[in-house]
Order: C-alpha cells, then sequence, then structure tokens
C-alpha cells in the first residue's frame, strides 16, 4: 500500500512528468537555427547543450555555438564578446552574463556542454544565441524556464 501511494505522487510530481534537460539545437550554412524557442526544467541537476553544424562551411568562415544568456543582458554580452575572438568562442572569459556556452564548431560537427540546472532561474527569460560576428541577429531564440 505504502509504495503504491509513493508511486501515486511520483507520477503525479511535474518533474517526473516533463522535465527537459536537453538544449538540442542545429545550425547550418544559412546562418539559422532549426528552433527559435527551448523550453527546460530548473530542476534539472545538470542540463545540456547539443549544438549540430547541419552544413559544410569551416568554423573560420559559418562558425555556430550556442550561447545562453538572461534576454535584458545578451545583446551587451554578445557584443563584448566579439572582442574574445575564435579562440575564446567570442564569449568574454568568465563574463558573468554568460550562463553557458558550446565551442564554436563548423559544418559537419557536432559539440555539447553541461551545466546545472540551478544556475537559471524557472520565469526568468533567457536567450540563447550564437555569438559568432554579425550572427545573432538571426540566430537566436528563447529559452524558456519552467
Ligand atoms: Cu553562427
Amino acid at each position: 500500500m505504502r509504495s503504491v501511494l509513493m508511486l501515486a505522487a511520483l507520477l503525479a510530481s511535474p518533474v517526473a512528468l516533463a522535465a527537459n534537460c536537453t538544449i538540442e539545437l542545429a545550425g547550418n550554412d544559412q546562418m539559422k537555427f532549426d528552433k527559435t524557442s527551448v523550453t527546460v526544467s530548473a530542476s534539472c541537476p545538470e542540463i545540456e547543450i547539443r549544438l549540430t553544424h547541419t552544413g559544410s562551411l569551416a568554423k573560420n568562415v559559418m562558425g555556430h555555438n550556442v550561447v545562453i544568456s538572461p534576454t535584458d543582458v545578451w545583446e551587451a554580452a554578445a557584443q563584448e564578446g566579439l572582442k574574445a575572438g575564435l579562440d575564446n568562442d567570442y564569449v568574454t572569459p568568465g563574463d558573468e552574463r554568460v550562463i553557458a556556452h558550446t565551442a564554436v564548431i563548423g559544418g559537419g560537427e557536432t559539440t555539447s556542454v553541461k551545466f546545472p540546472g540551478n544556475r537559471l532561474t524557472a520565469g526568468t527569460a533567457y536567450t540563447f544565441y550564437c555569438s559568432f560576428p554579425g550572427h545573432w541577429s538571426l540566430m537566436k531564440g528563447d529559452l524558456v524556464v519552467e
């Protein structure tokens, strides 16, 4: 009886039902991500960003990464990240406005990175974007945190 109740409690928990802990995106040679919105759960112990570059152009020409910042500061972080250059994946080292970011990759490559879910706060607006020069006007979307 007790185990049945525990099972019922587990099934009723929204975390057990629908915790998405992966941000999966693909970028292409047309400077586009395949999604404009991704939803994850702040209750995830770890959140993984997985990026695939489905194009064929080299990373110094059409490189893509995924950077996550709060929506109110992402443009400033992206602007400053330009100066950091490709060696730093166009992210200012130690930038507190950057929650997490992948490496810059070129066509045919994949990359991933993990970060603790508690770095995100449910209800706060976040933006994911590619910080490669000139890309973020097209390559960005909403990261919704539940
Ligand atoms: Cu890009």
